[in-house]
């Protein structure tokens, strides 16, 4: 895959600092959840959004309607890895912009790739059960986060992410995958309030970070556009494969990956450094 030039405009973007204040820094390290507001200008999500939504139409071509779907399964239209089909995508997944960001908020040297994927909810589509990511990952420690990047403003009745804020140090509901199970036990546990859940709308630009134990969800699409998400998931450049206890795990392990063995670094070629 041959590098792409991108338009100036975005190239700068992509390569310059967001400046995190100290209270987006305190606030990530009390409940490991963050918004970012104005992170990405509007002429770098112009530019990337038609890519996006160029891989999600073809990736996720063969999947079935909605009413055919079970309730994860409608949540959103998923693709995966964009950064390895799309040199342009790769400039701005592995951007410095990023890799910045990244590495305060998750206090480390290096960052590297998890995965990304592009997470499409339809018109009509429906919740994102409430869950905590890592459950799907064998990583053997918690600096691990998601960047969540709508491509354009998200209003609350196209279901915006919600978090509920510092509830990583919860273990109870760490065991549900992601479905209607997880949303009525881990929903019911999260209105006691121990853990307040932030609900807001997400401006031009905005985005969020969430590590991997913090329990969040998303309600349904209200309206009758597409709410389109490009998300990217990255990780300690440290971080080394732990023993997957559940099977998701283990597909997890293979697919992102591939030929790294429990205890090793997650240095696959589909894990470079930022
Ligand atoms: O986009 C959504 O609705 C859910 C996203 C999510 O769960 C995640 O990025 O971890």
């Amino acid at each position: 895959m041959k590098p792409t030039e991108l338009p100036t405009r975005v190239r700068a973007t992509l390569d310059m600092r967001y400046p995190l204040s100290s209270e987006q820094k305190a606030r990530f390290r009390a409940y490991r959840c963050v918004k970012l507001p104005h992170f990405w200008t509007p002429e770098v999500l112009e530019y990337f959004e038609p890519v996006v939504t160029h891989w999600v139409g073809k990736l996720t071509e063969s999947m079935p309607d909605l009413s055919q779907r079970d309730t994860y399964g409608k949540a959103f239209r998923q693709a995966f890895n964009l950064w390895v089909h799309d040199s342009r995508v790769k400039e701005w997944m592995l951007s410095p912009r990023i890799r910045m960001v990244m590495e305060e908020l998750l206090e480390c040297t290096g960052v590297r790739m998890y995965h990304d994927q592009a997470l499409y909810k339809e018109p009509g589509g429906g919740i994102t059960p409430w869950h905590a990511d890592q459950y799907y990952w064998p990583l053997d420690s918690d600096r691990v986060a998601t960047l969540w990047m709508p491509l354009h403003a998200v209003p609350t009745e196209m279901g915006p992410l919600n978090f509920a804020q510092g509830s990583h140090v919860l273990t109870e509901g760490r065991q549900l995958e992601i479905g209607e199970d997880s949303e009525a036990r881990i929903g019911a546990r999260m209105r006691i309030g121990d853990f307040p859940v932030l609900q807001e709308p997400y401006g031009l630009g905005e985005v969020s970070v969430h590590s991997g134990w913090v329990f969040h969800r998303a309600s349904p699409n209200q309206s009758d556009e597409m709410r389109k998400v490009m998300t990217g998931i990255y990780m300690d450049a440290q971080m080394r494969a732990s023993e997957p206890v559940n099977a998701h795990q283990s597909a997890d392990l293979a697919q992102w990956a591939p030929g790294v063995a429990v205890g090793e670094l997650l240095n696959s070629p589909l894990n470079p450094q930022l």
